[in-house]
């Protein structure tokens, strides 16, 4: 119809999804053996569905022969936290990889967008070993807790159920539901705050007891 063979092009995409979802799984599943924090909860991917690449590059007007360079979210894989401080922990851990190479970073979370939405995006170099040898391909990695995802899922659901025609008030509505699972993800660090501090003191009293 538009002359791709979208089956071919999206190859390397979905081996590069496949591929990441697995290091971040197993990067949970380390962690978690070797009896250490991780900050991941769970993790999930997808390859852009070929209507939303389309309608993507129209919007961007991105030529049919620059879609490698001008779509960055044709794979995508996402990370979900507990806590907004594990948000910056993961980013920090991804930085640090030498599989893949960071191309820039948007912080969704400090400069929330208009419509609520708040998550932590990098923007990747996944280098892909295919038959015909290595093929760098973009990918995008949101980072977000449950809370924004929570948001995220049901809003993005129901702009897609009204073709993006949501009416002003809804809209407004969705950005104070934005807001409260915001306030939620606060409370939330700060109850757990109140917990690593509390057994802190009991730690540091029960050493005081037993030098006495
Ligand atoms: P899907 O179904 O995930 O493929 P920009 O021009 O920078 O504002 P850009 O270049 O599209 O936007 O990139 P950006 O902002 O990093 O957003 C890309 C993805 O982030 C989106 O992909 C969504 O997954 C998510 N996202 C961004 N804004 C919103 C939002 O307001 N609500 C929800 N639910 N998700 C958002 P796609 O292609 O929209 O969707």
């Amino acid at each position: 119809m538009d002359g791709m063979d979208w089956g071919k092009f999206l190859l390397p995409y979905k081996q590069a999804v496949e591929e990441l979802k697995v290091k971040f799984k197993s990067l949970r599943s380390e962690l978690k053996a070797r009896d250490e924090y991780a900050p991941i909860e769970f993790v999930t991917g997808r390859v852009k569905r070929v209507s939303s690449i389309l309608e993507k590059s129209r919007m961007l007007s991105v030529p049919m022969d620059r879609l490698e360079t001008g779509i960055e979210d044709i794979a995508g894989i996402r990370i979900m936290c507990q806590f907004v401080d594990d948000i910056y922990r993961v980013a920090e851990m991804i930085r640090k990889r030498k599989d893949l190479t960071l191309v820039y970073e948007k912080d969704y979370i400090t400069n929330y967008k208009e419509s609520g939405y708040r998550s932590y995006h990098l923007i990747v170099e996944y280098p892909v070993q295919t038959s015909l040898g290595s093929k760098p391909v973009l990918a995008e990695i949101q980072i977000r807790t449950l809370a924004m995802n929570f948001w995220a899922t049901i809003e993005h659901s129901l702009n897609y159920k009204y073709r993006d025609q949501l009416p002003a008030h809804v809209k407004e509505r969705l950005r104070s539901a934005a807001e409260a699972a915001f306030s939620l993800d606060n409370e939330m660090s700060s109850i757990r705050q109140e917990i690593v501090d509390a057994q802190q003191d009991f730690e540091e009293s029960s050493i005081i007891v037993r030098r006495v």
